[in-house]
C-alpha cells in the first residue's frame, strides 16, 4: 500500500507542475460518458497510468478517461480506479480541482474498497489518504507531504452543497434543500466535487449532494471514480454516505463507469436524507 501512495505522491508533483504551466486547451477527444476532456485530464491520465505501471504490487487499473481495465500485473494484489483530474474545466477560472483514487481488492466493487485517497490542487495542495480506520490530511510543501491532522466529522454541520439544477431536482429533493435553507444552513458550491467535499470534511460537516434527477435518473456521479471513494472516506471520518435507499458502498454496480445518487455527510444530514427519501 505503501508503494501506492508514494506513486500517488509522485504524480500528484507531476501534475502539480502541468497545472502551473497553464495548458488548458481543449482536445478533440470525449471520454466514455460523453465530456469533452480537456488537455489536463488526458495529460494527468498518462502521468498516473505510468506510474502505476512501474508497481508489481498493482493488478489493473481503471482510469475515468479511459474506456477499459487496463492490466498491469496478474500477479499483483491491488486494483486502482480513478478520476486524474476531477472539474478540470474549473482551472480555467481558478477554482480548485483534485484527483481522486480508490484501491480495492479482488474487483471493483463499493464493499471491495479498502483505501482511498484525494489530492486537492487549490492554493495549497492537499492531500487525504483514508485505511479504512483513519482519515489523514496531509499538505504538500516542496515536494514533501507533510502529516497536518486526522479528519473527523461532528454529529452535525451547517454547510449545504446541492448538485445540478434546481429545474431538474424531483419536488422532494427541492423541499429538503429548502428545508436545510430554513434551518440556517449556509450554501457552498464551487462544482468540483474534490474541494466541495473536502470543505465539508474540513469544516467538520453538512451535506453535498448529487441527486437523482429528470434529466440524469441515476445522478451524474460515477461509482467507481468518486461515489465510493468519497463514500469509504465519509464513513471512516464518523459521517456517512447515501443514495437515499442504502449505504453507497453497498451499491451494486454492473458497469465499470456506473452512476449513482449520492449523499454525503455528517449523521444528522444523512438521516435527514433518509428520512425524505424513505417512502419515496
Ligand atoms: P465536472 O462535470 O466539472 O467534471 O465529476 C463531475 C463534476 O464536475 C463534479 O466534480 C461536480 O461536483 C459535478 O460534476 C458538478 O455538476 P453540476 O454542474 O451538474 O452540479
Amino acid at each position: 500500500m505503501n508503494e501506492i501512495i508514494e506513486s500517488i505522491k509522485k504524480s500528484t508533483i507531476e501534475i502539480q507542475k502541468i497545472i502551473a504551466k497553464g495548458d488548458m486547451g481543449k482536445s478533440e477527444e470525449q471520454n466514455s460518458t460523453g465530456d469533452t476532456q480537456l488537455k489536463l485530464d488526458i495529460i494527468s491520465d498518462v502521468v498516473i497510468e505510468n506510474n502505476f505501471k512501474l508497481l508489481t504490487c498493482v493488478k489493473q487499473i481503471v482510469s475515468e478517461e479511459q474506456e477499459n481495465i487496463v492490466n498491469i500485473n496478474k500477479d499483483g494484489e491491488y486494483l486502482i480506479a480513478y478520476d486524474p483530474l476531477d472539474g478540470s474545466s474549473l482551472v480555467d477560472v481558478n477554482l480548485s480541482v483534485g484527483s481522486i483514487y480508490g484501491i480495492f481488492k479482488n474487483n471493483f466493487t463499493g464493499n471491495n474498497i479498502i483505501a482511498s485517497v484525494y489530492v486537492v490542487f487549490g492554493p495549497r495542495v492537499e492531500m487525504v489518504v483514508c485505511d479504512g480506520e483513519t482519515v489523514k490530511l496531509y499538505r504538500m510543501q516542496n515536494e514533501e507531504f507533510n502529516y497536518i491532522k486526522d479528519i473527523k466529522m461532528d454529529q452535525k454541520g451547517t454547510i449545504k452543497s446541492p448538485g445540478s439544477t434546481q429545474q431538474c431536482w424531483y419536488p422532494h429533493h427541492k423541499e429538503m434543500i429548502n428545508e436545510m435553507f430554513e434551518d440556517n444552513y449556509n450554501l457552498t458550491y464551487s462544482g468540483g466535487m474534490v474541494p466541495d467535499l473536502h470543505h465539508i470534511l474540513l469544516r467538520g460537516g453538512g451535506l453535498f449532494s448529487y441527486p437523482g434527477t429528470s434529466d440524469k435518473s441515476k445522478g451524474k456521479l460515477r461509482q467507481l471514480f468518486e461515489v465510493f471513494p468519497f463514500a469509504h472516506i465519509f464513513e471512516t471520518a464518523g459521517g456517512g454516505a447515501t443514495d437515499g435507499k442504502q449505504r453507497v458502498l453497498e451499491i451494486e454496480t454492473t458497469h465499470i463507469h456506473d452512476t449513482s445518487p449520492c449523499f454525503f455527510g455528517s449523521n444528522d444530514e444523512i438521516n435527514r436524507v433518509i428520512t425524505k427519501y424513505k417512502n419515496i
